[in-house]
């Protein structure tokens, strides 16, 4: 069989899945009538935000109609500065490495041969990072897809080296050419410059009319090498997914020929259990065999296995070098993890593959219900929530005014927006979500260290010896005249100045600024603040450096003379008093008012550093009276009166704190 497994990576809505369209389309997989755009974003929140959150496999059937051509001709990545060019060292690698074990051999291939084609979607928002490295792991192309009319942006670069990692074959394509502003010439020289490829190298289409789409996927089926025998092999090929390096590759004596697949996503199906998504690695697995998941151990009978098209279809048998999935009625959510390798319980390969690299969660935020006895459905809608979002980090958590919750970790604030919003769609709960923190090294004058991942954790000053904070490695690719509002932007954030890069020669140049900058000031609202100052034109990619030491407090929201927990957050010392003022004020401006004047304060350590006053609310008591004696009326108003004066002399009354409150606080 003819295999190519390949995906498609690029920016944000750079369309990546209106390309899977057309290919879709052009393969006859979907029918016309059942066709819509960006079919493969499946989820509703997907269709309605148009943005890809989970990464996609899909099988197509494919009949080429070229002639592929020696193999010396593709385009590989491998040379030492990453570069594409097509260097006689290069070609020699993928002859040794890919042909001589390949099962299918596509060299001197005639006309008219028929293909299966696995295609990953992925998503291009830098929060959904680990599903595009995930699927870079199944694959071994990458179609890299750039806007024609927005250029490379941040996202573009940072998935290419996503997949230069994995040392996949790369083919640069142009979209939208379609739309007059598509620039190619300037975009093409932006390509050549970072990846140094020629410039016949690249392909143009449109996702949208359709032009040029074929070409792309016959390219693909040309250069993108069909999956070895076992991936392994070979020194060049780096192993597949972002390498462990407590498990690097596997010897070829120690492999063995044992079946074993690497899970590379999973889902939670209510009839069927857990099912795997699976790149297979070696050996082929059928309906009714035994199978062992390596790392937990757990050990069940394929119910069930097949492809995506873009629904499960059942096969008979998975081969070698396919995509696809395992049914194995296994209930047990923990059982089955994303990087593990499935083999065969009766002859089990000996050594796992690789998998992945636990994924950092970058921040952290307290989700409790609503009602306090969901609890136990909020249990159990995380753990499935994990089993397809395998960035998702929890940890059980108690607090006082919350109850029992999780503390959660997120890849960044769309990633905590998006889990919240499927929380309530797939599973019903409202929940309380906290003031979103990073995670501080506190380090004890014991001389003990801490992690703490939200302010409550924060131990008593006196026991503080110092804190550190994450640094983030940051590139911002911005258009030459809005370089000095980024510089302004960013050192308001105390941001780092590395150094500035050019995309391309001439007048309309634009630039990639280096920095480094605390992760606390990304998450709050940096990325709207850059838009706003790039005229929409910026575009950010971040990946974590280091911890430094950082001067932070906690500060705490007192509302009616209550602090609550949920609002109470980490600043730095030197901008408590700016910020104290600003988060009193956007909740004056928030919170709705009350029977009663709400005083709004904040806080470090018991000391008020900021404070407002929300006026009461005057009910129209009377309202009910139609004429009537006038005594009446002022006794309403008085009985009135002494009501609110009551709860004054309380000090408090329950005030409901809505979600646009807490966003007050973290815009700060
Ligand atoms: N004119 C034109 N519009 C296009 C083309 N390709 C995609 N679009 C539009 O661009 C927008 C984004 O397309 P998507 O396919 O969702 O982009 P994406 O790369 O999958 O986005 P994410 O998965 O969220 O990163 C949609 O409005 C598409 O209709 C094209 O070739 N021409
Ligand atoms: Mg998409």
């Amino acid at each position: 069989m003819n295999i190519r497994n390949f995906c498609i990576i690029a920016h944000i809505d750079h369309g990546k899945s209106t390309l899977a369209d057309r290919f879709l389309e052009l393969t006859g997989t979907v029918e016309k009538r059942k066709m819509k755009a960006q079919i493969l974003d499946g989820m509703d929140l997907e269709q309605e935000r148009g943005i890809t959150i989970k990464l996609t496999p899909v099988r197509m059937n494919y009949r080429s109609s070229i002639v592929i051509p020696s193999p010396s001709t593709s385009l590989r990545a491998g040379s030492a500065e990453g570069s594409l060019s097509n260097t006689p060292d290069n070609a020699q690698k993928r002859d040794s490495s890919t042909h001589p074990t390949s099962s299918s051999g596509s060299v001197g291939m005639t006309n008219g041969d028929e293909y299966v084609l696995n295609l990953i979607d992925t998503p291009g928002h830098v929060d959904f990072t680990y599903e595009v490295s995930r699927s870079l792991a199944a694959v071994e192309g990458a179609i890299l897809l750039v806007d024609a009319t927005q250029g490379v942006q941040a996202q573009t670069i940072g998935n290419l080296y996503l997949a230069l990692d994995q040392d996949l074959t790369i083919i640069p394509v142009l979209n939208k050419i379609d739309l007059p502003n598509a620039d190619v010439e300037k975009v093409s020289a932006e390509i050549i410059h970072l990846i140094g490829c020629k410039k016949e190298d690249i392909l143009t289409c449109s996702a949208k009319t359709g032009e040029g789409v074929k070409e792309v996927l016959e390219k693909v089926i040309e250069l993108v090498p069909p999956p070895n025998s076992s991936p392994y092999e070979g020194e060049d090929r780096g192993g597949i997914g972002q390498i462990d390096s407590e498990h690097p590759p596997l010897s070829p004596l120690s492999r063995g020929e044992q079946l074993r697949a690497l899970i590379f996503d999973s889902f939670y199906d209510d009839y069927r259990g857990v099912v795997a998504s699976v790149r297979m690695i070696n050996g082929e697995l059928k309906k009714g065999d035994r199978i062992k998941f390596m790392s937990t151990g757990a050990t069940a009978e394929v119910l069930d296995l097949g492809h995506y098209s873009p629904q499960m279809i059942a096969d008979p048998k998975l081969e070698n070098g396919q995509v696809g999935y395992i049914v194995s009625g296994l209930k047990e959510l923990g059982e089955v993890r994303v990087g593990d390798t499935v083999t065969l319980e009766k002859n089990p390969a000996k050594e796992q593959l690789p998998g992945y690299k636990e994924v950092k969660p970058m921040v952290f935020a307290g989700i409790f219900p609503q009602e306090g006895d969901d609890y136990n459905a909020l249990r159990d809608a995380v753990d499935r929530l994990k089993l397809s979002d395998s960035a998702l980090y929890y940890e059980p958590e108690h607090s006082q005014a919350l109850g029992f919750g999780f503390r959660c970790g997120f890849l960044g604030m769309l990633h905590l927006d998006i889990f919240q919003e499927r929380l309530w769609r797939e599973f019903g709960l409202h929940i309380i979500a906290t003031v979103p923190s990073v995670a501080y090294h506190v380090f004890l004058t014991n001389g003990e260290r801490m992690t703490t991942k939200s302010p409550q954790e924060l131990p008593n000053v006196q026991r503080i010896s110092h804190i550190e904070e994450p640094w983030m490695i940051v590139d911002i690719i911005t258009p030459k005249n809005f370089v000095g509002n980024v510089m302004g932007l960013v050192s308001e954030r105390k941001g780092i100045y590395t150094n500035t890069e050019y995309l391309s020669a001439g007048s309309d140049q634009r630039a990639m600024l280096h920095y480094e900058m605390p992760l606390a000031s990304l998450i709050t609202d940096f990325y709207d603040k850059l838009k706003t100052v790039t005229s929409g034109y910026g575009s950010l990619n971040y990946e974590f450096k280091n911890y430094r030491k950082a001067d932070v407090v906690k500060m705490d929201i007192i509302i009616a003379e209550e602090a609550v927990e949920s609002l109470s957050s980490l600043v730095w010392r030197e901008e408590a008093f700016k910020i104290g003022k600003k988060i009193v004020g956007s909740l004056k401006e928030t919170l709705p008012k009350q029977q009663f004047v709400v005083k709004i304060q904040a806080a470090i350590g018991g000391t008020v550093i900021a404070g407002e006053r929300l006026s009461a609310l005057r009910k129209d008591v009377t309202a009910k009276l139609y004429g009537g004696d006038v005594t009446r009326k002022r006794k309403l108003l008085e009985k009135q009166k002494k009501g609110k004066k009551k709860m004054l002399a309380m000090g408090k009354g329950k005030v409901e704190i809505p979600t646009e409150a807490y966003l007050a606080v973290l815009k700060r």
